[in-house]
């Protein structure tokens, strides 16, 4: 049970904000509510349905914030930040929803996180639950706050979950957690990359069987006694490991070398979600699904919008929305991926936005193998040019619907043309949805 002599302040008024509230008001807890922002755009929604609760406005103060026992921050707060901080060496408790629901699931939880393909994975797994007979509750960093999958009737939970919601995560008890991979992602929030990998890592924390991608060893959880460990990776099979291997000259996921599904029947496409595909299989493996539900799910699920989605052929170029693309990893992989599926092998890559903090240098390397153009906007976009122009030809543009028509003139029949940021989108858009729409609007009116 919850305690009621804790005295609750619930940081920041987003979509996790409103879950807690609305988990705590049912609960009948009382609470008080805080955004650091003068005019937060839940603000109105908020007052309407909690009347009587104590709504905070403005730069979080110290002493208030000692006045709690414990505070429920939301993922976007970093609890670095200082009158945070001094709360904590005053004792106050800080705890995140993700802490919440794993203390209050009433079913078991598969938990995902990882640099890239969170969001896929997490889908997938989903559907593969629901053919198997599941009635999951997915959310978390997906979309649905963790919260309010709760009291639901759900028999499992599939959780995407961010580095910031594990940091504010003490004990997932996960029944099993996935770390995908890591590469350099939210450098604006953490001093380095261990630190990241560090808040990564807790995912594993209690957890019973740990997923791990052997192509990526920072995705290895310490070993810790009575966690069973699964692993896969596209590096060639082994006994137990989900992998990929030929047979009768075609290529197949397999487990050990049990044949699984063919390559040809997975609707995803792209060497990384082959990766996600097998993390998938694994921990539907490890949590018991039947093949014939997986292998169904996969056959299905053609991936999300926005992740590597074709939007159009025309004149020959295919055009390519990757707006979730958000950091360098995953540009990279897009660029590589297009790069080596083009007819022509030549990549007009629009990049640009909110670089936050990253090391930009690795996109070099695919640039120079299959760049033919680089489009640059945004914030980061100077520090791009500085990337990029050692190896491919690279203009600047102010928005994206220039950047769509630059690129149309300067590609020929068998080019791609790929929207693959690296950055995040906040400098010019709400979201990377609006971005990504943005984009295909311009496509199809080329
Ligand atoms: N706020 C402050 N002070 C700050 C920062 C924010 O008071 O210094 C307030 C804002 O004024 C706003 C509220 O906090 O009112 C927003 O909270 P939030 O930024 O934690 O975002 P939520 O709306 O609660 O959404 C969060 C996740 N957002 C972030 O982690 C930034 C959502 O992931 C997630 O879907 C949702 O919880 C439900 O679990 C989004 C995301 O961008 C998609 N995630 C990052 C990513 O995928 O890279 C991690
Ligand atoms: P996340 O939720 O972690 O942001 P998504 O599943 O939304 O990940 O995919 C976002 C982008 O990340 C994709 O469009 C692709 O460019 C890249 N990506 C997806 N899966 C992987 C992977 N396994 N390894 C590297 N990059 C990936």
């Amino acid at each position: 049970m919850i305690a009621s002599d804790q005295k609750r302040f619930v940081l920041g008024l987003g979509v996790t904000g409103m879950a807690c509230a609305r988990y705590l008001d049912r609960r009948g807890l009382p609470f008080e509510m805080l955004d650091s922002r003068p005019a937060p755009a839940a603000a109105d929604a908020f007052k309407q349905a909690f009347p009587n609760v104590p709504l905070h406005l403005g730069a979080f103060d110290a002493k208030k914030l000692c006045e709690a026992t414990e505070l429920w921050v939301s993922p976007g707060i970093a609890i670095s930040e200082p009158a945070i901080a001094q709360a904590v060496v005053a004792g106050v408790k800080v705890r995140g929803d993700i802490d919440v629901f794993a203390e209050h699931a009433d079913a078991p939880i598969i938990a995902i996180t990882g640099s890239n393909g969170k969001s896929t994975v997490t889908t997938l797994v989903g559907m593969m639950a629901a053919q198997a007979g599941y009635k999951a509750g997915v959310g978390g960093n997906l979309g649905t706050p963790a919260l309010d999958l709760l009291d639901q009737g759900h028999d499992l939970y599939v959780l995407e979950l961010s580095s910031f919601q594990l940091e504010t995560t003490h004990r997932l008890n996960a029944a099993c957690a996935v770390l995908l991979n890591i590469s350099e992602d939210h450098m604006d929030r953490y001093e380095s990359k261990l630190e990241y990998l560090r808040a990564k890592q807790r995912i594993f924390r209690g957890a019973k069987v740990a997923v791990v991608n052997n192509e990526d060893a920072l995705s290895q959880p310490l070993p810790t006694e009575g966690m069973k460990l699964v692993s896969y990776g596209l590096d060639g099979p082994d006994l137990n490991k989900f992998s990929i291997m030929q047979s009768n000259g075609e290529d197949v996921l397999v487990r050990g070398f049990e044949e699984l599904i063919a390559v040809n029947e997975i609707a995803l496409k792209g060497r990384h979600n082959l990766s996600n595909a097998l993390a998938a299989l694994a921990i539907g493996h490890s949590i018991g699904f039947p093949v014939a539900a997986m292998r169904q799910a996969l056959k299905e699920f053609a991936g999300l919008p926005h992740r590597c989605e074709w939007v159009r052929t025309h004149h020959g170029v295919h055009y390519i929305n990757d707006s979730k693309g958000t950091n360098v990893g995953a540009a990279c992989v897009a660029i590589q991926s297009f790069g080596e599926s083009a007819e022509s092998r030549q990549l007009v890559l629009i990049a640009g936005g909110d670089a936050k903090g990253a090391d930009l240098s690795p996109l070099a390397d695919p640039m120079k193998q299959y760049g033919k153009h680089a489009i640059l906007l945004g914030k980061d976009a100077a520090l791009l040019e500085d990337a990029l122009a050692p190896v491919v030809p690279c203009s600047r543009v102010e928005t994206l619907e220039e950047a769509v028509k630059q690129a149309s003139r300067l590609v020929q029949s068998g080019d791609v043309v790929l929207l693959s940021p690296a950055c995040a989108s906040i400098d010019m858009f709400r979201n990377y949805e609006e971005r990504g729409a943005v984009f295909v609007k311009e496509v199809l009116a080329l």
